[in-house]
């Protein structure tokens, strides 16, 4: 459980999240606005309470890592990286753009900080859990943190990584399903309806938990419990476009190109809310 002052100081990064990820898009004009802000609380206690990283040496032995296989979310691991202090905030204003360290996927050959190279959905599952065994077999106390979109696990390798997860007890790897109820062009249920994932993950052989994904508390009391000899699968109950209302109203807000007054507004609402945390 979450202290008073350490939960308002993981409210006031995910705003900072929210706010690093819309100042990178207003900077280029598009880019993937509702997958991004859905991830950013989840990724505020990663980078604020659990994780151990260091900024100053982003391929440190032992880390924990993240793969965030739902790769067009990268603008929100940028902002959280950039908090963080991985390189200069400023930086990752240049999203998307020619030459950039920031593509609008995660890229870890570019990015200082960003464990797995992700965007061709599915992908990201089998090589977490293959990053998640190396450090097994290696020894390392280490953790993987494996971030899967609820459209993303349509697709088949996902449920092949799952069960080799579970099936081979690789219980360092914990899975989190950005459950945001979309995909890109419409409603995960009305494309294919994935069911009831908790009862899915559990019967694959994980401890599945099903939380509100924009709970601090509960985010933070998923992401800390000891694993037993099961790995541990959290469905994150989130809302695609969270935190800035006119994203979470947009039907449309998988991918979204605006003026820039609409961004300046958006950051107004945000700032606004940082500052009332004082
Ligand atoms: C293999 C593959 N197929 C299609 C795409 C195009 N694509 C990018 S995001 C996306 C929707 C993903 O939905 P979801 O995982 O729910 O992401 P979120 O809603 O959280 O942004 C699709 C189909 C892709 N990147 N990779």
């Amino acid at each position: 459980m979450l202290d008073s002052g350490m939960k308002k100081d993981l409210q006031k990064l995910a705003l900072k999240i929210r706010i690093g990820a819309v100042e990178e898009f207003k900077a280029r004009g598009f880019g993937h606005v509702g997958g991004s802000l859905s991830v950013a609380d989840v990724l505020a206690v990663l980078y604020g309470a659990v994780m151990k990283v260091d900024p100053k040496d982003p391929k440190m032995e032992g880390r924990d890592k993240l793969v965030c296989s739902k790769g067009h979310a990268g603008p929100a691991v940028y902002a959280a990286l950039a908090i963080k202090g991985f390189f200069p905030y400023e930086d990752i204003k240049t999203l998307n753009q020619p030459g950039t360290d920031f593509p609008s996927h995660c890229d870890r050959n570019k990015t200082p900080g960003v464990d797995m190279t992700t965007g061709s959905l599915g992908q990201g599952t089998s090589l977490a859990v293959g990053m998640a065994m190396g450090d097994k077999i290696k020894g390392r106390d280490s953790r993987t943190f494996l971030i899967v979109g609820d459209g993303e696990i349509d697709e088949g390798q996902v449920w092949e990584a799952a069960m080799f997860t579970a099936g081979k007890k690789v219980n360092n790897l914990v899975w989190l399903i950005d459950n945001n109820k979309k995909q890109l062009d419409g409603y995960t249920e009305d494309i294919l309806d994935t069911g009831d994932l908790r009862a899915k993950f559990e019967a694959f052989g994980f401890d599945a938990v099903r939380i509100d994904g924009s709970d601090l508390d509960q985010l933070y009391d998923a992401l800390t419990k000891q694993a037993g000899e099961k790995p541990i699968a959290v469905i994150l109950d989130t809302v695609k476009g969270k935190g800035v209302k006119e994203v979470e109203e947009t039907m449309s807000n998988h991918s979204m190109t605006m003026p820039e007054e609409t961004y300046d507004q958006w950051l107004a609402e945000l700032n606004s809310e940082l500052d009332a945390l004082g």
